[in-house]
């Protein structure tokens, strides 16, 4: 059941299409209470009692113990103390083991700044505060009809899905193995990755254009002198089965002649400063606007510009630095530079220096700055700040409906950067920068069921690690949990260590994994749709299953993929293997050396799994069986005709095999 209560005038942000009739809030029976004093919405933590939710965030599948603020956020080197990063995913579900039908999810609809405190003040206590003290609480709680066969939390998440609508259905090719980096200079690069690919037997089916194929970092714009081919090299490679992938980012440079930019003047589409005049920031072009996309108008024309790249053969993109991401503001950097020259000549002690330090260091991502321009929202100005989180939802919307007018035939792929709960009905993410370290890895996997409770299915992070220098290993086991992830894309920053699979020397263990990728493309892109058609998780925690399981409850390195598999990928450096919690008896199932091995069987229990690096394994579940395709070379070459079934039990459930053409919107039959 989900009941509807609002404090304040809350901006509307089209998160939830279908809202249920409003209800006073004093006839809410949960334990979920508002202070009165300092308004914020508290609740009192059971012991045991987890919650789950999120998105993309730090820390645990259970969030209890820290304090998260939604606020979308431009934050590459993040460790488990960052409050916010890119998205802003306010919906939790407050599980209770010891009395599971109080259990309840709670959905805070309000596009500005949401703190929820899990026990981070208190222990205990969950309290959430919205400054704005404008919003719109959804609670969800258990009615007497669940349904045997499913659990509490997984009623939740349905219930909240149906409302929010329908996630965003990806094509198929989208499942394949993508290559980017952040450094592709020109046409000869993205020639020589195919290449160096092709030469070793690797399948590819996308390859990503980041910034540079722009000219001077123009949206909708081709820098000639690097790619003067682009046309002929979309073609080249598409018959070579890879489709290139191109960044559009949310700043339009200011250059006078450059269409964007004058038309966006001339419309008044751009986001506006105080005084009404088209406030001006630097991101990577250097002085830069802001479309204004929360300005129906100004979304739609942005959205058609899209064009310019599908009429060059493009099939899709990636929306970068919608948080909005702000190098400097115009304003800000001028007081900056004056206040500079105060400190000329000083005495620089203790305070003054870093008084100095942070003048510069400070510039960035400015709250200041976000709280100095405004937007034509349904024909009213209203402050930035106020609505910050849905500049890369609305951003990634305007691209949807676009590309759906430009060619309403065929599915695009599209994901963003920032997001917002309603965006998931418009585009895939993926989870921003982040670094070659062991921690995201095991980041990586528990941010999966997280966002899928709050819709995001088509999701994926920059495997191996953007930041910082990746190792070998590293690589190898972030593959062994990539090929799981609907977004299988290897990416990292300008001046890392290359880590394309042909720079290191183990190919036949890259090989291997890739080859279990598309071997497990039939399963995963029907978990993948199933997914969205019963608004249901792909990824789940172990505890929504045995939720009467008081280990598997705590279980946060292990994940289930649909009803079939476990998966317990191992996270840690120099280890040939790792515990792996079994909450009933499981079978393993390994492919090495691109065989599929049936190695043995688990019973429930704690045990060592062995796992060499390269090698990549999962676990069928009790009377379950597992489709497993041919080892193809590219997603086209995928039939989910051919497949074979690996089984545990004696009463094996039958499986639905869910596919389709992968690239028209007639799903579901
Ligand atoms: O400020 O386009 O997250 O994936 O490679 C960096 C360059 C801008 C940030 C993205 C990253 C991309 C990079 N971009």
């Amino acid at each position: 059941m989900i009941n509807r209560y609002t404090f304040g005038n809350p901006i509307e942000t089209e998160a939830v299409p279908s809202k249920p009739s409003l209800t006073s809030f004093s006839k809410n029976k949960t334990r979920l209470q508002i202070n009165p004093e300092t308004c914020d919405l508290e609740y009192p933590l059971a012991k045991d009692s987890i919650v789950y939710g999120l998105g993309e965030n730090v820390r645990g599948i259970n969030k209890r113990g820290f304090k998260y603020v939604s606020y979308c956020t431009d934050i590459p080197n993040h460790s488990e103390d960052q409050e916010s990063l890119y998205g802003a995913h306010n919906f939790i579900i407050i599980f209770n083991p010891s009395a599971p039908e109080t259990s309840l999810g709670i959905f805070i609809d309000t596009p500005g700044k949401v703190i929820f405190d899990i026990g981070f003040e208190s222990l205990d206590q969950l309290t959430i505060s919205v400054p704005s003290g404008s919003f719109d609480l959804y609670i969800i709680s258990i009615s007497e009809n669940i349904s045997l066969n499913s659990g509490v939390a997984d009623s939740i998440v349905r219930e909240f899905r149906q409302h929010i609508g329908r996630s965003y259905i990806a094509p198929k090719w989208a499942f394949g193995y993508g290559q980017s980096r952040w450094g592709y200079k020109c046409s000869e690069d993205i020639r020589s990755v195919r290449d160096e690919y092709q030469k070793l037997g690797l399948p590819l089916d996308m390859i990503y254009l980041d910034i540079d194929y722009m000219e001077r970092y123009k949206d909708f714009t081709i820098d000639r002198r690097s790619y003067p081919d682009f046309e002929t090299l979309v073609e080249e490679m598409r018959a070579d089965g890879i489709r290139l992938i191109p960044i559009i980012d949310g700043g339009v440079k200011k250059e006078s002649g450059y269409d964007v930019y004058e038309e966006g003047v001339k419309n008044g589409y751009f986001c506006k400063d105080e005084d009404g005049n088209d406030f001006e920031l630097g991101v990577w072009p250097g002085a830069c606007h802001y479309p204004d996309m929360l300005n129906d108008e100004a979304r739609a024309w942005f959205g058609q510009k899209y064009k310019f790249l599908t009429d060059k053969g493009i099939e899709g993109f990636w929306n970068d630095m919608n948080e909005p991401a702000i190098f400097y503001s115009a304003k800000h950097l001028k007081e900056v530079f004056e206040s500079l020259d105060e400190y000329r000549g000083d005495n620089l002690d203790l305070n003054k220096f870093f008084e100095f330090k942070g003048l510069v260091e400070g510039i960035n991502n400015n709250p200041e700055d976000y709280r100095s321009f405004y937007h034509n929202y349904r024909g009213q100005k209203v402050l930035h700040d106020d609505v910050h989180n849905l500049f890369g939802y609305y951003m990634t919307r305007g691209a949807y409906e676009g590309l759906r007018k430009i060619d309403p035939s065929k599915r695009f792929l599209l994901f963003s950067r920032a997001s917002y709960i309603g965006m998931h009905r418009y585009g895939g993410i993926w989870t921003g920068d982040n670094a070659s370290i062991w921690s995201h890895l095991k980041l990586n996997l528990r941010m999966l069921p997280s966002l899928n409770m709050c819709g995001f299915l088509y999701i994926g992070a920059d495997m191996g690690g953007f930041g910082s220098n990746t190792t070998e290993d590293l690589m190898l086991r972030w593959t062994a949990l990539s090929i799981f992830t609907p977004l299988m894309r290897n990416h990292s920053a300008l001046g890392t260590r290359d880590q394309e699979f042909y720079r290191f020397a183990s190919t036949p263990l890259f090989k291997n994994l890739l080859s279990a990728r598309y071997r497990l493309v039939p399963y995963l892109y029907s978990e993948y749709m199933k997914s969205v058609r019963d608004n249901t998780m792909m990824f789940r925690p172990l505890g929504f299953v045995y939720e009467n399981d008081s280990i598997a409850l705590e279980i946060e390195d292990q994940l289930l993929i649909g009803d079939e598999i476990m998966i317990a990928p191992v996270m840690e450096q120099n280890a040939s293997g790792r515990v792996v919690y079994f909450p009933e008896e499981m079978s393993e199932i390994r492919f090495e050396d691109e065989n599929v091995i049936a190695v043995k069987k688990y019973p429930a229990g704690f045990h060592y799994v062995e796992l060499p690096l390269g090698a990549v394994n999962l676990f069928v579940r009790m009377n379950r069986k597992l489709p497993i395709g041919e080892a193809v070379a590219s997603i086209d070459e995928v039939d989910s005709t051919k497949v074979i079934y690996y089984g545990l039990g004696s009463e094996v459930k039958p499986y639905e095999l869910y596919d389709d053409d992968g690239v028209s919107f007639k799903e579901f039959g």
